[in-house]
């Protein structure tokens, strides 16, 4: 069968044989007893890269932020996020079932929020109103189109947060991408939240798992509610050593993931009904729109699937694009060849 090209999303990586040969290796124990050394050894990498205390190995990027929001709040307590967030939009409504929160949301310029946005969002010190409890920002931003969040703006909403008794939560599924992209430390990052999640899943290309990182007090606490939420698993030093051969071999590598989601973005400007900001494009993923008055984005997408490449139609008119450790530079071309096929030269 002819291979796909699958830019869909960077979760779609498949284990290379060094990373398989790293998990068949593992050293392994029961980690709810946390006994388990590859889980130990990932945990404390982590939590040093973030410049915390302490990090906790958990199934998803999901359950990370679901934990992070649970163990910092109360029910009835208010969650201020962007709109277009993975929290608010695309984890199945777990904030309010899991932890009894609400979300205020403010939109946000493609994703990225203003410490002044946030300032408005706080509630007065007033019984008719919910407890303003944390900020929940994303970097980089998924929906907004792998946008790094700048470093001032996380200083100032970090600064406002202590002022006004607020904690913050950075979903850092792929600080990765925004620490290689900006050339910024990630623990420069995670310096300005109290508690961050990051997916080895995602751009790293391991099969499962993100940690969330924070003080040893907070990390206690989401120990807790892990296992409350079944998130408390055995001998996965198996899954664990998957994520640190992930970090010793695939960070540095995601600057090449950069490059092929520009060369795609400038490609993809040069097509018919493409509208598209090469230049908005800062690290691996390409939002475009499409206009055509015979093709909408679900259209497009079962066509570019015909010739064997899958992309993501997240609406009638936008596709996303994610390039990743199982996309090639000439797979780009072939998929830009296709996009040309199928749409036409401007
Ligand atoms: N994002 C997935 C889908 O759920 C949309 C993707 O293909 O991009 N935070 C951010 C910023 C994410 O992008 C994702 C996954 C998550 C959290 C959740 O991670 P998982 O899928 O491990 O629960």
């Amino acid at each position: 069968m002819k291979r796909l090209i699958d830019l869909r999303s960077d979760t779609i990586t498949k284990p290379t044989e060094a990373m398989r040969k790293a998990m068949a290796e593992a050293e392994v124990g029961d980690d709810v007893y946390g006994e388990d050394p590859t889980v130990n050894r990932l945990q404390e990498k982590v939590a040093q890269l973030l410049g915390k205390e302490a990090s906790l190995f958990v199934p998803s990027g999901t359950m990370a932020n679901q934990l992070a929001i649970k163990s910092q709040t109360q029910p009835g307590d208010e969650v201020i996020i962007e709109a277009t967030s993975h929290p608010f939009n695309f984890e199945g409504g777990a904030g309010g079932a899991l932890s009894g929160i609400q979300f205020y949301c403010i939109k946000g310029n493609r994703g990225i929020l203003k410490a002044s946005q946030i300032e408005e969002a706080i509630r007065p010190n007033d019984h008719h109103y919910p407890v303003s409890r944390l900020i929940c920002l994303e970097n980089t931003h998924n929906r907004g189109g792998g946008t790094i969040f700048p470093i001032e703006e996380m200083k100032a909403i970090s600064r406002l947060a202590k002022e006004r008794g607020l904690l913050v939560h950075l979903d850092g599924a792929r600080l990765w991408n925004a620490s290689i992209a900006s050339g910024i430390p990630l623990h420069e990052y995670a310096k300005w939240a109290d508690s961050v999640s990051v997916c080895l899943s995602k751009g790293l290309g391991a099969p499962i798992g993100s940690l969330i990182a924070g003080s040893k007090e907070l990390i206690h606490r989401v120990h807790r509610f892990r296992k409350m939420f079944g998130g408390g698993m055995r001998q996965v030093g198996i899954l664990a050593a998957a994520g640190l051969y992930a970090i010793e071999h695939h960070i540095d590598r995601l600057r090449e993931d950069h490059e092929k989601a520009k060369r795609l973005a400038q490609g993809l400007s040069e097509l018919k009904g493409v509208t598209i900001h090469p230049e908005q494009v800062e690290t691996n993923i390409v939002m475009f729109e499409i206009e055509d008055p015979t093709m909408n984005a679900f259209h497009l997408s079962e066509e570019m699937k015909r010739f064997g490449v899958l992309i993501h139609a997240i609406g009638k008119t936008m596709i996303r694009l994610v390039t990743h450790l199982d996309v090639t530079r000439e797979d780009i071309e072939v998929a830009l060849e296709t996009f040309e096929r199928v749409l036409g030269r401007k």
